[in-house]
């Protein structure tokens, strides 16, 4: 019979909930997963925005939707990540930002780990709203006068979160918080690579905020890297 005393049990029920359900530690064993993320077809020319606001500031450089960006034949700003993982490397909270220079968020699609921080910085000297549409996270709506440089807020939940100017109604970007350290978002050469991946079975889910996401069944071996390739089209 288990007895737990009273003391022991207040204790017990004043220790926070774990924010998410990852158990980071070290990987003396890991393998690697690495591909490329390929779209099919012709390459979408990109429409330009329409820059009619603050145009001495917002204006200096010509502004294209964001969207969806194809570099050759290769898919940039898709996000590759592990989606059922429960233990592996530690998640190491490191200093994120989201730079909203120019009128337009830098980059349009930051990824993080769950837990993190994001600063949401001005450098334009004018105002701008940060507003995300939320389903999980608190959602923000945040005013942030030319005098504020900086603006933080914590994203403790996994989501794939719009960001959106009320003031620029062109600036859209995403912000996408990750369960665990397994996440990489796709440069202009479309390649990923994880490592330190304990062996295993796991979920490989590749998200894009306009094509939606795909997702392969992996094995992961112990010192072996594992190709995995995705190709996307236009819906
Ligand atoms: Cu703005």
């Amino acid at each position: 019979m288990l007895r737990i005393s009273t003391g022991l049990f207040a204790v017990f029920m004043m220790m926070p909930m774990p924010i998410a359900a990852y158990e980071g530690g070290a990987v003396s064993n890991g393998g690697g997963i690495s591909g490329m993320i390929k779209f099919k077809g012709a390459v979408p020319v990109a429409k330009k925005l329409d820059v009619n606001k603050d145009k001495e500031v917002c204006a200096k450089t010509p502004k294209s939707d964001p969207s969806l960006i194809v570099a050759g034949d290769k898919l940039v700003n898709a996000v590759v990540y592990l989606t059922d993982i429960k233990k592996g490397k530690k998640i190491e909270l490191t200093k994120v930002s989201l730079d909203q220079n120019g009128c337009e968020y830098k980059p349009h699609v930051l990824a993080f780990p769950v837990g993190s921080s994001v600063d949401f910085l001005n450098p334009d000297g004018i105002l701008h709203n940060v507003r995300t549409d939320s389903k999980i996270n608190t959602p923000m709506n945040m005013a942030q006068p030319k005098f504020k440089k900086t603006l933080t807020q914590k994203f403790d939940k996994p989501e794939a979160i719009p960001v959106r100017c009320d003031v620029h109604g062109w600036m859209s970007g995403w912000l996408f918080v990750a369960a665990n350290p397994y996440f990489q978002v796709t440069d202009s050469s479309g390649a990923f690579k994880l490592t330190d991946v304990p062996p295993g079975e796991y979920t490989l889910e590749v998200w894009h905020g306009v094509l939606g996401k795909q997702t392969k069944k992996i094995a992961v071996k112990a010192k072996e890297e594992l190709k995995a390739d995705f190709e996307f089209a236009k819906k």
